[in-house]
């Protein structure tokens, strides 16, 4: 496969370049891609040099796959010109995930809905990905109703300017913010832009997004989400109303039989997931595994997952992977 990768200098570009190694993503030809500040910069992949080129350049090259992630107005301007010549686009940004006409896959759920004819795909956004991912067995064996999501998201998340951000709190130093507010020692019920219903946009992704990866729009979620200074992953405190009654013990092994979950869940020995386990893994933590006792049908759980990995990177290579396995490039 001849293979680009849009926004490789940026943080979920550098996980992609990990994942694409650690994998061994079959690559005939690397086309590193980034801004014009970037262009000409060198970057090493498998133990080879690279020159980063640009978008323009990229195109007329008219690589097998581009992966995307170089935000929403780079997606929007030029995935369809890449498309345009015949590259299937795997899209990180928040640009095409609620078109109509776009697919929004995590490939665990959804990837049997992909076709030839699919030349931009969209990946979903971190947050949500890690909380289908547990929510999607237990949708179809017991059908979610409604879904209470409060999330404990990293730093990572933001990008570069906000881990600098940390590190400059660390140290004391005067730098650029990327939050409105100190965030070391601080909580921000603040991630992405507010909409004009009060809500933020991270929040509505999740609303969103959950009801078109599952495919269906009954699925009420309401959301709170919350930047914390952990730089590992990102966590999500969930609570979750079906239409029909469970048995603990069967949510568990449902959990634990489904690929791409690990469950980690003992109370008597303090084992959950957190952020700091979960960095640099693939698979998405769920613990805390508990009924809900204060209303019928109901369940609290707690997951955790690398939000560059499962979150980004990893979603979206394994996209590319379903696409060549199934011979749809
Ligand atoms: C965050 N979830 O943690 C965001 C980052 O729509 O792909 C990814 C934004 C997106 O702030």
């Amino acid at each position: 496969m001849k293979i680009a990768v849009i926004g490789v200098t940026g943080m979920v570009g550098n996980v992609m370049l990990n994942v694409l190694k650690e994998r061994n993503f079959p690559i005939t030809e690397f086309i590193p891609v980034a801004s014009e500040r970037s262009v000409g910069k060198i970057i090493s992949f498998k133990g080879e040099s690279y020159t980063v080129t640009s978008l323009e350049d990229a195109v007329s090259k008219q690589p097998d796959i581009a992966l995307f992630s170089a935000g929403g107005n780079t997606s929007l301007e030029w995935a369809p010109k890449f498309a345009e010549v015949g590259t299937t686009v795997i899209d990180n940004s928040s640009a095409w995930r609620m078109d109509l006409t776009k697919k929004l896959i995590v490939p665990e759920i959804n990837a049997t809905q992909l076709s030839k004819a699919d030349k931009i795909i969209a990946n979903p956004n971190c947050s949500t990905i890690q909380m289908v991912m547990v929510l999607a067995p237990l949708h179809k064996k017991y059908t979610i109703k409604r879904i209470v999501v409060s999330t404990y998201q990293s730093i990572s998340g933001t990008g570069v300017k906000a881990v600098k951000q940390l590190e400059n709190e660390l140290t004391g130093v005067k730098g650029e913010m990327a939050y409105p507010y100190p965030i070391h020692r601080n909580a921000i019920p603040h991630c992405d832009v507010f909409e004009e219903n009060g809500y933020t946009k991270e929040e509505m992704k999740l609303v969103r997004e959950t009801q078109k990866i599952l495919d269906d729009r009954t699925i009420a979620v309401t959301a709170t989400a919350v930047r914390i200074p952990t730089s590992g992953g990102h966590s999500e405190a969930v609570n979750i109303e079906f239409e029909n009654d469970f048995d603990i013990n069967n949510v568990r092994q449902l959990l634990n039989n489904t690929s791409g979950i690990v469950i980690q869940d003992n109370i008597d020995t303090n084992t959950y997931p957190m952020p700091i386990y979960a960095e640099g893994k693939d698979d998405v933590f769920v613990g805390r595994i508990r009924r809900d006792g204060s209303q019928p049908n109901s369940l609290n759980l707690w997951i955790v997952s690398d939000n560059l990995r499962k979150g980004a990177a990893t979603n979206a290579i394994q996209i590319a992977e379903y696409l060549i396995a199934n011979d749809l490039i």
